[in-house]
């Protein structure tokens, strides 16, 4: 048996049509519930009814007043449904709010709807015809076109049940939501219950969410803890995705909670003060809109009030669409592909609206032909975006590309692998970068190196933790690890223990440091085990403390001295007789002291303790108390590195 599907169902039409009379009908629910509404017989806010179809499946639907002062709230219970009723009071006909409220549900891509033609019991048959006769020529071209038409009565129930069987017919036809992306419930109605916490209610737009998860709250961005969901009304364990939802949020009293905010997967979504769009501006708009022009934008179930910056010209004309910048007055959670409506200010009409491709970008500049292409390229495709992201950002983890782009992880995934193998992006650790970029880093690495090894010819390369320095500090420690293992493994660089270099690089003394190296070579030759503090064996040369200290790290690389201690260096060979010591020692007996040591070698205390502690760090031997025992000796003779 395939899984229920759950749909949203809305309603469409100009005031006083029957659309809430129609609700009634259907579920026998009147959803004008404010008193004002009761008085005045008009609906004012959003009215929500469950509608069980004869296949048993129950589905949710929103109420819109048509009264054209109220459209900022049938705004708000539009944007999530599957398939709208646009209600048509024969009597009447095409009417204002009939062409505007069609617009909207152009702009938003309602996906399907049916023709609704109320009151049928007030009008004689031939006059239904022509009446249908104009509905279907205000509908042609729109999505409406071939959208079935039903003639009903509200009061006598005449064509109910065809209506009905029409709209399970439709919602069966309609692809499932998306239950495995992230939860999403923008908040159409909230009240708080004094010490029980607040119950938000809304339409599930995707993902679930279960009793006892933790959901985010946005505005104000609060995490908080589901205890009680209701679907349709009923007590239920888990909400899905296209269901109508009331939450119960334990412990979480806002006074200012507004419609518009947002019960979503924590982490996922974030409040946008800015995004990039589509906008197109209706051919019916009264005016052309300018730079920076306010408008109202109604996005979900939330308006703020904004201001359109557009990039490429001065005024855009009705009829036109461009790719623009949207600059919000309050933030709201945006996501990528999100469909919103902008009105003007005066008269207050529907002037446009279009899909949001960027929900958190940079400011742009105007006017330059690469932002418009950049834009271009970002609302064709999911792939471009990812990678546009990516460069922005330099270097971006899955998660925050996931958040960026509105999508699914599954599908975030396929396209960073699609854009892996095209060569277009690199996994760096936990990181995403562009090819680009990672070329540029190996670049940066590359060069660090050379650098090193011309300004420092004597040592074997570059420090490990200096190269890791090369690159931005946006780079994670395993992004850079994951770089130098490429251009190891590519032969661009080689590893010698704790330094990076170039695999033909040799360490080149010149002349007077090579008369340097030997000095201080003899110098600890000649005092062998007996070799002093540094200063003590150092002090008397009169080069610069930098060609010593150049010159000393040469030798130690190439294993001629050996640095136990920042004061204390070995010649190799008085090393190598003071360890072979050690293993002849452990040979024949358990336990070493330090005096016994110091005899053993022929040297004093100092020069004992500092080989001693030497290998204890290189683990060969432990410390107990006074004492050492072998740890971890090597067992054969230890050669000189030449
Ligand atoms: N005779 C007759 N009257 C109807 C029918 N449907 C609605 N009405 C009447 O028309 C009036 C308006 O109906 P509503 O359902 O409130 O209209 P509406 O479209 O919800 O109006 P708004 O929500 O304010 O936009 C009411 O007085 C209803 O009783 C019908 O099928 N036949
Ligand atoms: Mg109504």
């Amino acid at each position: 048996m395939s899984s229920p599907r759950f749909h949203i169902i809305g309603t469409a039409g100009h005031v006083d049509h029957g659309k809430t009379a129609l609700i009634r009908r259907l579920t026998g629910i009147d959803t004008d519930r404010l008193r004002e509404e009761k008085e005045r017989g008009i609906s004012i806010d959003l009215g929500f009814a469950p509608l069980t179809l004869p296949d048993g499946t129950v589905a949710g639907v929103v109420d819109v007043p048509g009264h054209e002062r109220f459209i900022h709230n049938m705004l708000a219970g539009i944007g999530g449904i599957d398939l709208v009723l646009l209600v048509v009071d024969v009597n009447e006909g095409v009417m204002p709010q009939t062409r505007e409220h069609l617009q909207i549900l152009k702009l938003l891509r309602i996906p399907r709807g049916i023709l609704v033609l109320t009151k049928c019991d007030l009008a004689e048959s031939d006059w239904l015809d022509i009446v249908e006769e104009e509905i279907r020529e205000e509908v042609a071209g729109t999505f409406l076109a071939e959208a079935p038409a039903c003639r009903v009565s509200s009061l006598t129930g005449a064509g109910i049940p065809k209506l009905t069987a029409t709209i399970q017919q439709i919602l069966q036809e309609l692809p499932p939501r998306d239950e495995d992306g992230p939860a999403r419930l923008p908040i159409d109605r909230h009240f708080t219950i004094s010490g029980f916490g607040t119950v938000v209610t809304g339409t599930l737009l995707s993902g679930r969410i279960k009793v006892g998860d933790l959901v985010e709250v946005l505005p104000p961005g609060e995490t908080v803890r589901v205890r009680e969901l209701q679907v349709h009304g009923n007590k239920a364990e888990m909400a899905r995705a296209g269901q109508r939802v009331a939450v119960n949020l334990a412990g979480f009293e806002r006074a200012d909670l507004e419609r518009g905010a947002v019960v979503a997967t924590p982490g996922f979504f974030e409040l946008t003060s800015r995004v990039d769009a589509r906008l197109t501006l209706l051919k019916e708009a009264p005016r052309p809109l300018k730079f920076r022009d306010p408008v109202h934008l109604h996005l979900g179930t939330a308006r703020a009030t904004a201001k359109v910056v557009l990039l490429d010209r001065d005024k855009l004309d009705p009829g036109d669409s461009v790719l623009t910048q949207i600059q919000l007055d309050q933030p709201l959670v945006a996501h990528r592909q999100d469909r919103f409506i902008i009105r003007s200010y005066s008269p207050m009409t529907t002037i446009g609206g279009g899909q949001v491709i960027d929900p958190n970008p940079p400011r742009h500049r105007r006017f330059r032909p690469s932002v418009m292409a950049a834009l271009g390229e970002l609302e064709a495709g999911e792939r471009p975006f990812l990678l546009q992201k990516i460069q922005e950002l330099t270097c971006a983890r899955a998660k925050e590309l996931e958040q960026a782009a509105g999508l699914g992880r599954e599908r975030v995934a396929g396209h960073l692998d699609a854009l892996a193998a095209a060569d277009q992006a690199r996994r760096l650790g936990e990181q995403w970068v562009t090819e680009a970029t990672a070329r540029h880093w190996e670049h940066l690495l590359s060069e660090a190196v050379d650098r090193c090894h011309h300004d420092q010819p004597l040592l074997p390369g570059i420090a490990h933790a200096t190269l890791k320095g090369a690159l931005p500090a946006k780079a994670a420690p395993k992004a850079f690890e994951e770089l130098l293992a490429t251009l190891v493994a590519g032969g661009r660089l080689t590893q010698r223990g704790e330094h990076i270099a170039r695999p033909d690089f040799v360490p080149q003394p010149s002349s007077e440091q090579q008369r340097l190296i030997e000095q201080i070579i003899t110098l600890y030759r000649e005092a062998g085990s007996q070799a002093n503090n540094r200063n003590e064996m150092l002090g008397t040369l009169t080069h610069p403390a930098q060609a010593v200290d150049d010159c000393l790290a040469y030798l130690f690389s190439r294993g001629d001295l050996i640095r136990l201690s920042d004061e204390m260096i070995f010649h190799r060979e008085a090393y190598a007789s003071a360890l072979n010591a050690l293993r002849e020692h452990f040979a024949k007996q358990p336990t070493l002291t330090l005096a016994e040591f110091r005899d053993r070698i022929g040297s004093a205390r100092k020069q004992t303790q500092a080989l001693l502690e030497h290998f204890d760090t290189l683990k060969y031997t432990m410390r107990r108390g006074d004492e050492r025992v072998a740890w971890q000796l090597p067992k054969t003779r230890e050669t000189s590195s030449e």
